[in-house]
């Protein structure tokens, strides 16, 4: 086993069996610019403890596997420069050779189960991307939904992706997809979308049984589930999609492929908004974050 640093707040939390949340810092280094990245990850964090629950950041330091980050920490990680992004396929590299990185949704959920952790908030996960079928660009969160137990409560997916093919992948990986309070997938800016989600939860209790009740019948793997953004923070569909069309012929142009793909994206999509896409992306992290908490405090052992 590898070592694993666990911050104070964490450490207590699992020695009192107290509800834990895990929580990515790929948002934080690749997702969002300084210094409101370094606000939301402080906010999310308190929003978390509002509900009762203990927040985990997780990112690598030095080569070390932190769960749970203190204060200095994340304001490090939210300042530096040219931090590795972490998914399943570098994150044992990253500790092997004593690197600092920031994990992706994948990673982050193989830190959480590691830790005992249950449940993980985000903002958007990885996906299929538009013209996967020659890019071949598909997130290693899918294939991580599918073998990781934890559940991950995200708003849905980002139109960068092909949010049609990603439901499809999640559909032959066997991830269950959990729409919360409404029958359509959320499309992350937007609380509908045409697609409809496979399944509905509205009460975090029955989130929480889904979770256990696949423990018990032995299934590997986790759940996604798809919180819609706050209706005050919404913004149209009509509004994004000229942008997102736009951050995507730049990055076809720039030639940007593999794991640079979807923080060019973000960024791009954060400049064209002139912030907008920003106040949108944190209410809904907020958002996400309480209802992980709730979930949390129902399968609390
Ligand atoms: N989508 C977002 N915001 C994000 C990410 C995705 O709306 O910050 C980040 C997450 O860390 C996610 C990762 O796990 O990007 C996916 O990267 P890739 O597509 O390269 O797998
Ligand atoms: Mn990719």
């Amino acid at each position: 086993m590898i070592p694993i640093q666990y911050s104070d707040e964490v450490t207590v939390a699992r020695a009192e069996g107290a509800a834990l949340v895990a929580l990515e810092s790929t948002i934080i280094t690749h997702g969002m610019p300084y210094p409101q990245n370094l606000e939301v990850a402080r906010q999310v964090e308190a929003d978390v403890r509002a509900m009762g629950a203990v927040p985990a950041t997780i990112a690598v330091i030095d080569g070390t596997l932190h769960v749970g980050m203190d204060a200095d920490q994340l304001e490090a990680l939210a300042q530096a420069k040219g931090v590795a992004k972490l998914s399943r396929a570098d994150m044992a590299a990253c500790i092997a050779t004593g690197g600092t990185g920031a994990t992706t949704v994948a990673a982050t959920m193989i830190a959480a189960r590691l830790a005992g952790i249950h449940v993980f908030a985000t903002g958007g996960i990885g996906g299929v991307h538009k013209g996967a079928e020659d890019s071949f660009d598909i997130s290693a969160d899918l294939m991580e939904l599918a073998q990781t137990p934890v559940t991950v409560v995200a708003a849905g997916a980002k139109a960068i992706l092909d949010v049609a093919k990603t439901l499809e992948v999640l559909e032959t990986q066997g991830v269950p997809v959990i729409a919360v309070g409404q029958d359509a997938f959320p499309a992350f800016w937007s609380r509908g979308s045409r697609l409809k989600a496979p399944l509905r939860m509205d009460d975090p209790a029955q989130i929480a049984a889904a979770h256990r009740t696949r423990a018990a019948l032995g299934l590997p793997g986790g759940q996604l589930v798809a919180n819609p953004i706050p209706q005050d923070a919404e913004i149209p569909s009509e509004d994004l999609l000229p942008i997102i069309a736009q951050a995507q012929s730049d990055a076809n142009r720039a030639g940007i492929s593999g794991k640079a793909v979807t923080p060019y994206l973000l960024q791009r999509i954060f400049e064209l908004t002139q912030g907008r896409s920003l106040d949108a992306n944190i209410a809904l992290v907020r958002n996400n974050a309480q209802l992980a908490a709730r979930i949390a405090l129902e399968l609390r052992d």
